[in-house]
């Protein structure tokens, strides 16, 4: 059975206000209105910052694109000032959940074991599903440790996390980091490569039948110019899109394949 590909963008801390948000999902709507519907081949979601989420779910409505949000807290209820929880989010329209950015790893110190957490706790939410992000830094990639970083990124996230749960709710986005923002994307061949190392470590955890049905994005500096190729990889099922996700034409380029 082919795997359905899955188009998401990752919004981070932008744009920085409600009316530029919702400016850019009325743009999104209007282009996702025009020359589609729901049924469409490929998932589309978007990841807008935490305030934002409302009106994102309200603006899109009836486009078939769902929203995510971009990380989420360690509990489900309680004295934890600034947190957000999955029954939260669920209950306000949120379908997706993105785990394990290198940003939440490097910039605010998110570990595997919170990343695990996290999961588990998304996971006992009906209704929501995870985009699980992993990838190695430029040393480690130099240093030919990308499989290894990634199978060690990834037997950590999925402690507990049953076959059914890990083929149907969640995605894997390989990331390398030294590609993220930085203008320079893995080659496709480069890709492919790093998509059978994850593929081959959810062989050795879930066997070859649920590893084969999971779905594997790319990201980093994903546009409208290269994600042609990078989609034409057998082991690359979508893309997650940083910076090319901010501008609605751009960004509904890439779900369409390119120019
Ligand atoms: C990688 C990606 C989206 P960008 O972080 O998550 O961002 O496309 O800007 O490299």
């Amino acid at each position: 059975q082919p795997r359905r590909s899955i188009v998401a963008g990752n919004w981070k801390l932008n744009p920085a206000t409600l009316t530029e948000a919702t400016t850019l999902l009325r743009l999104l709507k209007a282009n996702f209105e025009n020359h589609r519907d729901a049924s469409s081949a490929t998932e589309v979601v978007v990841f807008p910052p935490f305030p934002f989420l409302g009106v994102a779910v309200q603006e899109l409505q009836g486009t078939g694109i769902q929203v995510g949000c971009q990380t989420i807290g360690t509990h489900e209820q309680g004295a934890f000032t600034g947190e957000v929880a999955p029954s939260m989010i669920q209950s306000m329209g949120v379908t997706y959940v993105m785990l394990g950015h290198s940003e939440r790893r490097t910039l605010f110190g998110e570990s595997d074991t919170a990343v695990n957490n996290k999961l588990q706790l998304c996971l006992a939410q009906r209704g929501l599903q995870v985009i699980l992000c992993v990838g190695e830094t430029l040393q480690e990639y130099e240093t030919n440790l990308l499989a290894s970083v990634v199978d060690v990124q990834l037997k950590k996230a999925l402690v507990g996390v049953s076959s059914q749960d890990v083929l149907e709710r969640i995605v894997v986005a390989y990331e390398p980091v030294w590609a993220i923002g930085t203008g320079k994307t893995a080659t496709p061949s480069q890709a492919q490569a790093a998509h059978e190392a994850v593929r081959a470590t959810l062989t050795a955890l879930y066997g070859s039948h649920v590893a084969q049905g999971v779905r594997i994005q790319y990201g980093g500096s994903v546009t409208p110019d290269n994600i042609d190729a990078l989609m034409a990889q057998p082991d690359v099922d979508g893309a997650l899109v940083g910076g090319a996700s901010l501008t609605a034409d751009s960004f509904t380029r890439i779900v369409d394949g390119g120019i």
